[in-house]
């Protein structure tokens, strides 16, 4: 299987990899749907991750970023970030995740449709945005005083316009979609593999499970990123004939 999907990226000028939270697994940042651990075992990601949650409890909510905030000072890229950064010819990763640690491997041409852990914003209507405060509470808003926030997108809020326009222009333009590492049920981020299907794009899914894009994907490939993507790298240079010095 990683043969001929090989085969057809070797060919392709423009391929789109969407990613998601099992691309950062082999850094060490918890996924989703994973078991949380220690102080946030009882709680689920899904429920943190919403407008009324940090409307209910702000310092709950702000707590639990804070934590993973200080988990994102201890990690480092991994192999599948590194596969992707070092990609023989154009890709653009459009990612769900909000740990930059695609820019931190050294792409440059990174889509994020859920926003960035090191940023906040202010969780009332004026707009700041603030480099991520350290501070144990919401810190106030220094333009207009409501309580900031970090800048992510949750449930229920929309996606960033433009980065979501630029994504669906990618995907659609696409000779190949990669669905790399994630579950495939957060819309509209999981439709963007289905748009390109519509759009006549062959799609390929690398995932440790099933999902709900498997049965589509032209090429499935069952395993870690932090290990496929680097075997399939390899196997494109190979079909290319490229000789990569790491
Ligand atoms: C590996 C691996 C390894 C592991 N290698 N693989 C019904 C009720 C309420 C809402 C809805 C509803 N129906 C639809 C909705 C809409 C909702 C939605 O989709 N909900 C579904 C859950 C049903 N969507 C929204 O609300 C979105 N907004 C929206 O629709 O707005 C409409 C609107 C328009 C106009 C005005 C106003 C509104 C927003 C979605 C935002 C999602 N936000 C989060 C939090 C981001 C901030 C933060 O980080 O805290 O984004 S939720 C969370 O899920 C996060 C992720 O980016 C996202 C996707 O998760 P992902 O990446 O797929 O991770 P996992 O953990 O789910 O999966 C990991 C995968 O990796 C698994 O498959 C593993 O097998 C695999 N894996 N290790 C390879 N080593």
């Amino acid at each position: 299987m990683i043969d001929a999907l090989a085969g057809h990226l070797a060919g392709a000028a423009s391929v789109v990899a969407l990613t998601g939270a099992g691309v950062s697994a082999a850094s060490g940042v918890p996924t989703f749907r994973d078991a949380q651990t220690g102080l946030w075992a009882r709680y689920d990601p899904m429920e943190l991750a919403t407008p009324e949650a940090f409307a209910r409890d702000p310092q709950l909510v702000w707590s639990w970023y804070a934590w993973r905030r200080s988990l994102l000072a201890r990690v480092w890229p991994n192999d599948a970030h590194i596969a992707l950064a070092e990609w023989p010819g154009r890709v653009t990763v459009i990612t769900q995740n909000v740990d930059g640690l695609h820019q931190r491997a050294g792409s440059k041409a990174v889509i994020e449709l859920h926003g960035r852990l090191d940023r906040d914003r202010c969780s009332a209507v004026c707009g700041t945005r603030t480099p991520a405060s350290a501070a144990e509470s919401p810190p106030p808003c220094p333009h207009c005083g409501a309580l900031m926030r970090p800048d992510v997108v949750w449930f229920g809020e929309a996606l960033p316009e433009q980065a979501l326009a630029d994504a669906l222009a990618a995907v659609r333009g696409a000779d190949c979609v990669l669905s790399i590492g994630t579950s495939s049920l957060v819309r509209p981020a999981a439709e963007l593999p289905w748009e390109a299907l519509a759009a006549g794009v062959p799609v390929g899914e690398i995932n440790t499970e099933a999902t709900l894009l498997t049965g589509q994907a032209r090429w499935s490939l069952r395993g870690r990123a932090d290990q496929t993507l680097p075997a399939l790298v390899a196997a494109i240079r190979q079909r290319r004939g490229d000789h990569h010095e790491p």
